[in-house]
């Protein structure tokens, strides 16, 4: 595969200068069953809410962890309301990516300067624990990055939130850290959203794939990686191409009414533990690929420090690269809507995605594809 990858470049000055991801926030029919779902499935706990209690007349929001991931699950109380229009037109999914940034307002102006949408103006948040900086801007759909500055803020979450410990806290499945988040644009939609994140972020393409080595028997895509200067953050997109029937990612645009995240992968350091751990409790996986699969794995990636046998039977796929090799395995749509899914992944060395993955990968989305009637 002629995939192009582009050395570092650390000769220009970070105008957005970024610590990793601060949380992501979703957008949820009902937040209190979508955070007990993220607990017992995936092994979240809950560190932080606010509500009616905490004083919100509109809205409610749970803040799971789990190692470096933290994930925000708000739902409306009202019919009317940002929260609920987003929910109407897209379903669960996706609003917020937050950025940790040392700060906020400088993210903001420069973002600004260079083009950025605004979606809120910077604002200072304090209480009891100290101080938290915000802003925000438009990404591709409705999509957000919230620039985060936390001030040596020592709370559980953010003024506004309360902590929460103690109740119901199942044990953690392994999950450390975001590995990447994963967006979808529309057709001919690409190149936009590269200059988007090249200009206004001093993002930069780091792999691309094009459509004819992405093509099963349907499911064309381009996908092109974004990365920050320090690599910390990075954000692949999707764009749909012409196949031969339906793409997984039109699929996508046409039931999340919209361009928006379509996964994000999350990383272990013990990927057999962690997914027997999540099947077990409940969390549904893409189907193995064929035997044949596992059969020329060695071959294909080399040696590697896992048994085939425990690989195979979780379905957990294998690829790598000059710099060593790579797990993953893909759930399937964490709601009713085929839009929203996450990656587990666990690197030794590569800094790739898998795209020796891509034709097992892809056919096995192909078959839910086929069961939903949208190929
Ligand atoms: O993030 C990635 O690029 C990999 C591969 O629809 C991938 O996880 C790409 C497109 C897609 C599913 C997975
Ligand atoms: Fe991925």
């Amino acid at each position: 595969m002629q995939t192009q990858l582009v050395e570092k470049d650390t000769s220009i000055q970070d105008f957005l200068p970024l610590n990793g991801t601060d949380h992501v926030e979703l957008y949820v029919g009902n937040a209190k069953q979508s955070a007990h779902f993220y607990k017992t499935a995936f092994g979240f706990h809950t560190v932080a809410y606010a509500g009616p209690e905490t004083g919100l007349r509109d809205r409610a929001s749970y803040v799971l962890q789990q190692g470096k991931i933290r994930l925000v699950l708000s739902t409306p109380l009202k019919s009317e309301g940002p929260v609920m229009d987003h929910i109407k037109k897209h379903g669960d999914g996706v609003k917020i990516l937050a950025l940790w940034v040392d700060d906020a307002y400088k993210s903001y102006e420069e973002t600004i300067k260079r083009g950025a949408r605004s979606y809120q103006e910077p604002q200072t948040l304090t209480d009891e624990s100290g101080e938290v900086r915000t802003a925000g801007i438009y990404t591709y759909g409705e999509t957000i990055h919230l620039f985060v500055e936390r001030k040596n803020y020592n709370g559980a979450f953010m003024p506004g939130y309360i902590a929460v410990e103690g109740g119901y806290q199942p044990e953690s499945t392994g999950l450390l850290y975001i590995d990447h988040c994963v967006g979808n644009v529309g057709w001919n939609r690409m190149n936009d959203a590269v200059k988007w994140y090249e200009e206004v972020m001093g993002f930069r393409n780091i792999l691309s794939f094009d459509d004819k080595q992405i093509n099963t028997e349907y499911s064309a895509l381009m996908s092109k990686v974004m990365s920050n200067k320090n690599g910390y953050v990075k954000f692949p997109i999707n764009e749909p191409a012409e196949g031969k029937k339906k793409s997984q990612i039109e699929e996508y645009l046409e039931f999340y009414e919209g361009e928006g995240v379509q996964h994000i992968a999350v990383a272990t350091h013990d990927i057999i533990a962690t997914v027997a751990e999540m099947k077990a409790r409940g969390v549904e996986f893409l189907s193995p690929p064929p035997k044949a699969y596992y059969e020329t794995l060695l071959e294909r990636v080399g040696n590697i420090d896992e048994d085939i046998a425990p690989l195979q039977e979780l379905g957990i796929l294998v690829d790598h690269d000059e710099e060593g090799y790579l797990l993953q395995i893909f759930t399937k749509p964490v709601q009713d809507r085929p839009t929203l899914f996450f990656e587990i992944i666990q690197r030794k060395g590569a800094q790739s995605f898998g795209a020796g993955n891509f034709k097992a990968l892809f056919e096995s989305l192909e078959r839910e594809q086929e069961l939903r009637g949208n190929l």
